[in-house]
């Protein structure tokens, strides 16, 4: 292994590099070979300046995210921060490409700062369940200021070169090499002979009480449940009412109290979750993604329309078809629609909309098509229309083009079979908003390609999602735990809850909204059809629950009509609970010949939550997953499961898989053997397995 720290003289300038590929995460070697280098340079007398720098693509990602676990061992981020802060010669942070998290709190102690371009910082601990705990809290707000730093370090969100300048983050903009600007300034530095400047000696401007009272009340709502946030809170404001090393305690203090707690294990776990979603195991070794440099959308409703956008944000050109002009020409209207409220909103400038909505060409006409490299179908649920596409779309693009569906429950193969290339072939699932939701379920038939699967999970990135491998069943993986998780919600209704119980008891979970307020936002109507499109297949001795199906009899179908679930006052969107939907519900038990009984708020999250866990259970055994944290992924990025449980799987695990099992097969004593677990549930639960283990 070479060598994780680089240390080298040039002149008068000990410049100590991080090698340690691929985003220079300061693990312990690194920690060694940084504090050695600033050793080294302090007490040679030849050298007169430092300069820190990374190899690579970055400066650091940060301390190394996957010792979190293990006993720390000296020396700690912190001393070698300490060190560099203390060096009585001048040190300077060069920083090209990420500094984030520690690597970020490293270059702040540094006595100055350049960066190239490409330089993007941030401190995303929060997104880690974590505060930053190397001084972060302590130096930025004395570097930038207590209601910027308190924007940055809750956000986690990285800022430009540009942005880092004049916010005095870094204090100059190298234009030529990196290293040799950052050299000269050391050496500047060095000539002034000043003692060097450091932040821990300048004090925190603009931390008013009403400042932090305001992002508490803020962060409630927004981050509810979480224990990071708030102790990031705590911490910028020590910043500005203690010293420096007190403010540094107490920074430590509540890092270690995140790090061990299970919300940070838990987001952890997302972290490698979603990175290892981007791996498919069955990969052969070489296979190249083919590039995709223009896209085409067939159906410019909803979903293509946010698809089209989707693609366009990502400054790729595409092509949206629609056979009916005027639905196109309502269709491109909605996109602009959007992107002017973008605009008004301030969330891109107006040069931005217009370059995307540029990128975006309409068009009736399938020859259009010919040219793209890959066309997603956005069409109507109905499997016959999609075979018909399907069988179009082979007809007219070129023989390399990937045909994808965006199909939410059908079977990929049956349309893969209308086409003369099931190789190329695959379901994209987008979730909606298309355009803002962070899923794809990237679905791969039975004759999907590897290359196709590569160029895919590639694209997934490239638009800024984060995709997760399915195979083929009813619903993937999402929407067929979800059928499970608000079956049990139907159920609990038909024996003694009002939805508003189900709901909280939900919300009191994590989930933004309950079942029953998601189906409202969403509408009723889709679900009504794709159950009535069931109603012929469906097993006879299947428990069925009737109360959605009669609330959709009522023309309610949810926000966009006033009422579904709940009812809602002069347009507004918060769910009121109505005494018509709560003798309809009284009215199923009765039909059913239930009686009613108190449910307790127990109750109501064992079976929604254990029912999902428990599909998730079945969906790993099928194999139609790599492994169970892509399920995490797909309820996390998908359906708002809160991230600080980690997603379903984790989260069972976490409760221990023999309470989870134990507690499905007394509820399906008495509540239906629906409830009955999983057999890969029983089989880990008996072994003292976790899914992770899998
Ligand atoms: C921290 O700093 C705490 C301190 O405040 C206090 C300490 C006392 N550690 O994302 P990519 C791996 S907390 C270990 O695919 P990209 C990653 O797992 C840390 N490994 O590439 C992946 O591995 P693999 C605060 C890390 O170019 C590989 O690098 N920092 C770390 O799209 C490539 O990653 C953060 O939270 C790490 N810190 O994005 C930053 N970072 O190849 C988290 C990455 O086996 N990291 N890896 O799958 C990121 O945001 C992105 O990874 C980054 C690169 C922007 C750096």
């Amino acid at each position: 292994m070479s060598d994780p720290v680089n240390y080298e003289k040039r002149g008068a300038i000990a410049v100590i590099t991080l090698t340690n590929p691929p985003v220079n995460a300061i693990g312990h070697a690194v920690r060694k070979g940084l504090f050695a280098g600033l050793d080294a340079a302090a007490g040679d007398a030849s050298v007169t300046a430092v300069v820190i720098t990374g190899d690579g693509r970055c400066f650091s990602g940060g301390a190394d995210i996957g010792e979190f676990g293990r006993p720390p061992a000296p020396p700690t981020l912190r001393d070698v921060i300490e060190a560099a802060e203390a060096c009585p010669k001048p040190v300077v942070a060069a920083i090209h490409g990420v500094a984030f998290g520690g690597g970020l709190e490293l270059a702040l102690a540094c006595h100055q700062r350049v960066g190239d371009a490409s330089a993007r910082v941030s401190l995303p601990e929060v997104k880690l369940g974590l505060i930053p705990g190397a001084g972060g809290t302590q130096r930025l707000p004395r570097v930038i200021g207590a209601k910027r730093a308190l924007e940055f370090i809750l956000s986690g969100d990285p800022v430009g070169a540009d942005e880092a300048l004049s916010l005095g983050i870094i204090d100059q903009i190298i234009a030529g090499d990196l290293v040799e600007g950052a050299v000269a300034a050391a050496e500047k530095l060095a000539a002034e002979g000043k003692p060097p400047r450091k932040v821990r000696d300048l004090a925190a401007a603009g931390g008013t009480p009403e400042l932090f009272a305001g992002e508490r009340k803020r962060i409630e709502r927004r981050a509810r449940g979480q224990m990071a946030p708030g102790h990031c809170i705590d911490s910028v404001e020590n910043a500005c009412t203690l010293p420096f090393d007190e403010g540094m305690k107490k920074e430590r203090e509540y890092f270690e109290r995140c790090r061990d707690s299970d919300q940070s294990r838990a987001q952890r776990h997302v972290f490698g979750a979603e990175r290892a979603a981007a791996k498919v195991k069955d990969m052969p070794p070489g296979t190249r993604p083919r590039a995709v440099e223009s896209l085409a959308i067939v159906g410019c409703g909803t979903m293509g329309a946010g698809i089209a956008a989707c693609v366009a944000d990502a400054s790729l050109p595409v092509t949206v078809l629609e056979t009916d002009p005027e639905a196109l020409e309502k269709g491109l209207a909605a996109i602009a629609t959007n992107y002017e409220g973008a605009v008004s909103r301030g969330r891109i400038s107006r040069e931005q909309a217009d370059a995307r909505m540029g990128l975006i060409r309409g068009t009736n006409d399938y020859a259009d098509l010919a040219g793209a490299d890959m066309v997603i179908e956005a069409a109507f649920e109905d499997m016959d229309l999609k075979k018909e596409i399907f069988r179009r779309l082979d007809e007219t693009c070129k023989p390399g083009a990937i045909l994808a569906t965006n199909t939410s429950t059908l079977d990929i193969d049956q349309i893969a079979a209308a086409t003369a290339r099931p190789g190329r072939v695959i379901g994209t699932h987008f979730f909606s908003p298309a355009n803002v939701m962070k899923l794809m379920e990237n679905v791969r038939g039975a004759e999907t390609s590897h290359e196709t699967i590569a160029t895919v999970m590639a694209l997934t990135k490239v638009l800024g999602k984060i995709g997760v491998l399915v195979g083929v069943c009813d619903g993937f993986v999402g929407n067929r735990m979800y059928y499970s998780y608000t079956a049990q919600a139907n159920f609990l209704l038909e024996e003694g809850a009002f939805p508003e119980q189900v709901d909280r008891v939900i919300h009191g979970f994590g989930f933004p909204m309950g079942p029953f307020a998601v189906g409202d936002l969403a509408g009723l109507d889709v679900g009504w059809r794709v159950r009535q499109g069931r109603a012929k297949t469906r097993p006879p001795d299947e428990r069925y629950s009737p109360i959605a199906d009669r609330i959709c009899e009522r023309g309610r179908f949810g926000q966009k009509t006033g009422a579904g679930w709940y009812r809602y006052q002069d347009g507004g969107r918060k769910p009121l609970p109505d005494p018509e939907i709560e003798e309809l519900i009284i009215g199923v038990s009765d039909d059913l010949g239930i009686e009613r009984r108190n449910v307790s708020d127990e109750e109501i999250h064992d079976r929604c939550i254990y029912a999902l866990i428990n599909e998730g259970a079945k969906i790993l055994d099928e194999g139609l997953v790599q492994r169970a944290s892509d399920i995490d992924i797909v309820w996390i990025y998908g359906y708002g499961f809160p991230v600080w449980r980690g997603g379903p799987m984790f989260h069972a695990d976490r409760v221990g898989l023999d309470k989870v099992s134990a507690r499905l097969a007394q509820l399906a004593e008495t509540h239906g053997q629906e409830l009955a677990p999983a057999p890969l549930l029983e089989k880990l639960a008996g072994q003292g397995k976790t899914f992770a283990s899998l």
